[in-house]
């Protein structure tokens, strides 16, 4: 049995030519956003990849078939649909087996951008150990993949709606490393700044693909996560989101919310309690770390010449 797998043609061109390919995700697509931002954003990140030298591989299963690359009219079509699924490592396979369509998260646009040949990946933020994890046991699949998938993840941080030092301790036992861009400190994806130190720091895309290349001679899995702050202008003060986020979690226990359907609902009651103002935010920092993605993906296709 062969994987149904599909390039658009110039993802296609892009990797038999050795050119640097950005990997995107298509859950912050489907669930993570509302129609039509989903759609504007995704086709506008698509531009700043290609912008910066790379070609834009967006990753969904579309009626059993693994799509590298999306085409506009599928783009659209995803972002209206409705009932996709929200694949993890968990059920990507049982999809593509059954014929299924569904929204590849961070863990299973991993899996599929290794299987693409495709070593760097933008998204928005990852998901990590929730808020009260010490009893729900709700732990995302994405630091497991972030273990044992060797593709360098650019994200503004683990999600503000996280227990985020909980997450940090998780991926240090999974040994992934934690890279700050540029400064010193976690960011917290609508924030700036968690308070948090981060384990390591870089201040270039260059030394970001190394230590991923290097992670490779050791025999080590894995990839890495690069924590990249939103822009000053775009951020939204943790003080200002702290009530709200709150809020959200409280509403999301007193309706039972829980597994798959956790981060969606929070995302979505987080926007409608900022009257908008995190979906700006989302999406101005999305945008930011396709900038630093597409730079490390360059640095990749330098380092392999
Ligand atoms: N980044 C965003 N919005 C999102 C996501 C990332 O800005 O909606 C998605 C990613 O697909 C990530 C998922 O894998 O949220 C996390 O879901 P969970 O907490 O259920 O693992
Ligand atoms: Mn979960």
């Amino acid at each position: 049995m062969t994987i149904p797998m599909q390039f658009s043609p110039e993802v296609a061109t892009a990797l038999a030519n050795g050119t640097p390919v950005v990997a995107l995700e298509s859950t912050i697509i489907t669930h993570g956003m509302p129609y039509p931002q989903n759609v504007e954003t995704a086709r506008k990140v698509e531009t700043v990849v290609r912008d910066g030298g790379a070609t834009p591989a967006t990753i969904a299963v579309l009626s059993g078939v693994l799509h590298i690359g999306l085409t506009d009219s599928e783009l659209e079509t995803l972002a209206q649909a409705k009932d996709v699924a929200k694949l993890s490592r968990a059920d990507i396979a049982a999809c593509l087996a059954t014929g299924g369509t569904g929204a590849t998260t961070v863990a299973a646009t991993m899996i599929a951008a290794d299987q693409a040949g495709i070593r760097v990946f933008a998204t928005g933020g990852i998901g990590g150990v929730h808020r009260g994890a010490e009893t729900t046991f709700d732990i995302s699949a994405d630091l497991h993949e972030l273990a044992q998938t060797p593709v360098t993840v650019v994200a503004a941080g683990p999600k503000a709606i996280l227990d985020v030092p909980k997450t940090l301790e998780v991926l240090e036992t999974l040994g992934v490393p934690v890279i700050t861009f540029k400064q010193n400190d976690i960011p917290a994806f609508w924030s700036r700044s968690s308070d948090l130190p981060s384990p390591l720091r870089m201040d270039n895309a260059a030394d970001i693909a190394k230590a991923q290349i290097m992670r490779g001679e050791l025999g080590l899995p894995g990839g890495q996560l690069v924590a990249n702050p939103i822009p000053v202008a775009d951020e939204i003060p943790q003080d200002t989101l702290a009530p709200i986020i709150q809020q959200a979690l409280d509403e999301a226990e007193a309706q039972k919310i829980a597994a798959k359907s956790v981060t969606p609902f929070l995302l979505q009651r987080i926007f409608e309690l900022t009257d908008g103002a995190s979906l700006t935010a989302n999406i101005a920092l999305v945008m930011n770390n396709a900038v630093l993605a597409t730079e490390i993906a360059v640095e990749f296709t330098r380092n392999a010449a």
